[in-house]
């Protein structure tokens, strides 16, 4: 008889007081969660290292993880090629997701333009204007219609481009882009790249791990500087550019005594409908009619962060939260649509008997109710969500605990307000921010972004990462679940500059900003490419990404997409941390390439740490090594000596 599973303590699974509560629940429940199912199903030590290759049936070809060159495939792959090859299927499949939903965004623009679509409309004509002057679009005196019709074809060619270069590279530093140039990696149409990585990767054609990984870049930055970028910039056009705003988090948001409607997954679309239903008096009257005080619409993981940036909607919490949530029996249904859906989470709603319903046609998952998300007509999609969900109300049928945790925190800074909010309304510049980082009170950025993982204690490197870096004056910019991390251990509120190193808790407290800025979702990683590109173009920190002190991290990640974004940032210039685990056999020349060859080549580099501290000494010691190179390391010598100087006199006053 097989051994009972001795069940992993619920404080070794996270530091999220109401998913460990909710995971206490579910297992007496009798309710499986992924991170028992992560504790059941051991990673495979082969595939965990990319070990093995089944490319053809030849093999598949399995090498020794311990010794990678004790032998080679069928065909003679060695493990350089077998791991380049599975390592740029990944960038491809990432790649693929960020622009597939940033293509889906550029389309509704299409249709909103010319007129086929009129639920939707543009909001933010400003960010239209500046994004088409920025691609040499002609905009003084022309219709808006017009500029923005233009707009549309330029950016189509982001996605569909088969020849030169795709239009966003003009934002990229000059020196950066003539150094892609010089490789040979400046990006065509994101399908382009994409078709060449499958195909290169395939049995029998590039077997050269140098050679794979220029188009492994070349890919990557069709993510980060076409799709993921298209994606973010007509969101903002669409659905308004994010200011600061403060919102509440975690699962105490929940209200027992309203309707609870969770939205999950990526694509702002649904959620900007959902909110006009939920507003609509017939349907709220609705709700209250079945004995709720309201409608109660609540983001998780990548939507949530859209929601919440954009109109300040309570978030419940990232990606390993997405099961647990179910478990409080407060949710009257979960709508979802595309990527980090996972397929369990129809068995734990059906237990809970939430509906559980999917709105895209590329994502069904079977059992699943399906509404199709029709864009010229969203409302018959979310009105029907919001019937089902006061349906559930009424019929509740098992008690509801909704855990009390619930923090506080001012999210929503885009690339354009930290320019307002450094430099004022008239004279927005990144200046400031540049002469601190030259003076020393701030060391440097860095960029703290990615996934959960039911294999890593959830939250705890992001937070203890994020504590040790603004403790050392790093001003940290955030994304994905990483912020929504942070965002429920209460740091990403004007209150956490406490926890900031006397320099960058002077900035914040001068410019009002909290040391750690949610920039929103995965695509918006692109807004950090745009404010590292500003930085360079201000000047003083030398004159390409590469030259920054600045280093990026994504301590839990788990998704191919974080792999796409870690080597658009490597290949953009910046040194990239991956946490708890990385998809390659150690030892192998492949992954001296990636980790030490590619700084010596003038990119950024990857680099893996376990421990958060090992994480923020590794991103410190790089930016540090940075100011040495743009020769302001004694600046920040003489801050500190000033700052222990005034201390001393506090003491003796
Ligand atoms: O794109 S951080 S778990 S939700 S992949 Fe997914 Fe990772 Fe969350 Fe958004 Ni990003
Ligand atoms: Fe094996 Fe080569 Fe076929 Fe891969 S491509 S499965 S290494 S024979």
């Amino acid at each position: 008889m097989a051994k009972p599973l001795e069940l992993i303590n619920v404080r070794d699974l996270t530091i999220c007081e109401s998913t460990g509560q909710m995971i206490t629940k579910a297992r007496n429940d009798g309710v499986e969660l992924f991170f028992d199912r992560a504790n059941a199903t051991k990673a495979c030590p082969i595939g965990e290292k990319s070990a093995c290759c089944k490319h053809c049936a030849m093999g598949p070809c399995r090498m020794n993880v311990n010794s990678p060159y004790d032998r080679v495939g069928v065909c003679g792959a060695t493990a350089d090629t077998i791991v380049a090859r599975n390592f740029g299927r990944m960038v491809a499949a990432g790649t693929a997701a960020h622009t597939d939903h940033g293509m889906a965004m550029l389309e509704l623009f299409r249709d909103v333009i010319s007129g086929k679509v009129t639920d939707y409309s543009i909001k933010d004509p400003i960010k239209l204007f500046e994004i088409a002057g920025s691609l040499d679009i002609v905009t003084e005196g022309r219709d808006i219609k017009d500029v923005a019709m233009d707009l549309y074809h330029e950016l189509e060619k982001t996605y569909t481009q088969v020849e030169g270069e795709i239009p966003m590279v003009k934002r990229v530093p000059k020196k950066t882009l003539e150094h892609w140039r010089a490789a040979g990696i400046v990006p065509r149409g994101a399908m382009r790249e994409i078709m060449e990585m499958m195909h290169r990767t395939a049995m029998g054609v590039d077997q050269d791990y140098v050679n794979i990984t220029k188009q492994i870049s070349r890919t990557a930055l069709a993510d980060g500087w076409g799709g993921s970028m298209v994606s973010t910039d007509i969101s903002d056009i669409l659905f308004g550019t994010p200011s600061p705003v403060e919102v509440e988090v975690d699962m105490g948001v929940l209200k027992e005594d309203y309707v609870n409607i969770i939205i999950h997954g990526h694509e702002p679309n649904l959620l900007e409908s959902i909110i006009v239903s939920a507003a609509d008096p017939t349907l709220k009257e609705a709700a209250i009619n079945a004995g709720a005080k309201g409608i109660n619409l609540v983001g998780m993981c990548c939507s949530g962060l859209e929601a919440m940036s954009r109109h300040g909607l309570p978030h419940a919490g990232n990606f390993s939260s997405t099961e647990a949530v179910l478990v409080t029996g407060a949710v009257d249904a979960m709508t979802v649509d595309i990527q980090c859906i996972q397929q369990g989470l129809q068995k734990v709603a059906d237990f809970y008997d939430t509906p559980f319903i999917t709105t895209n046609y590329r994502a069904k998952i079977e059992g699943a109710l399906h509404i199709q998300l029709h864009e010229h007509e969203p409302r018959e999609c979310t009105d029907e969500i919001v019937i089902k969900a006061i349906t559930r109300f009424k019929t509740r049928k098992r008690p509801v605990q909704i855990p009390r945790n619930k923090a506080t925190g001012v999210h929503g800074f885009s690339f354009e307000y930290i320019n307002y909010m450094l430099g004022g309304s008239f004279r927005g510049s990144y200046t400031p921010l540049n002469e601190n980082i030259i003076n020393g009170r701030i060391r440097g950025v860095a960029g703290v972004v990615g996934c959960t993982n039911p294999r890593s204690k959830q939250d705890y490197s992001h937070v203890e990462l994020v504590k040790e870096l603004i403790k050392n004056d790093v001003l940290v910019l955030q994304t994905g679940c990483s912020q929504m991390a942070l965002a429920k251990a209460g740091l990403t509120g004007p209150g956490a500059a406490a926890l900031a190193g006397p320099g960058l808790a002077e900035v914040c407290e001068t410019v009002g900003m909290p040391p750690v800025l949610g920039l929103g979702s995965c695509v918006d990683n692109s807004r950090i490419l745009i404010a590292a590109s500003e930085m360079v173009k201000v000047g003083g920190l030398g004159d390409c990404i590469a030259d920054l002190p600045a280093a990026g991290c994504a301590p839990e990640w788990m998704s191919e997409k974080a792999i796409a974004i870690g080597q658009y940032f490597v290949a953009s210039g910046v040194y990239t941390i991956f946490g708890h685990t990385f998809p390659m056999m150690d030892g192998t020349k492949f992954k001296k390439h990636l980790f030490e060859e590619l700084e010596d080549l003038g990119f950024g580099k990857w680099g893996f740490a376990n421990d958060p501290r090992e994480m923020a000494r590794l991103m410190i010691a790089h930016i540090d090594k940075k100011r040495v190179q743009l020769g302001i390391d004694k600046a920040r010598e003489r801050v500190l000596t000033d700052m222990a100087d005034r201390r001393s006199l506090d003491a003796t006053a």
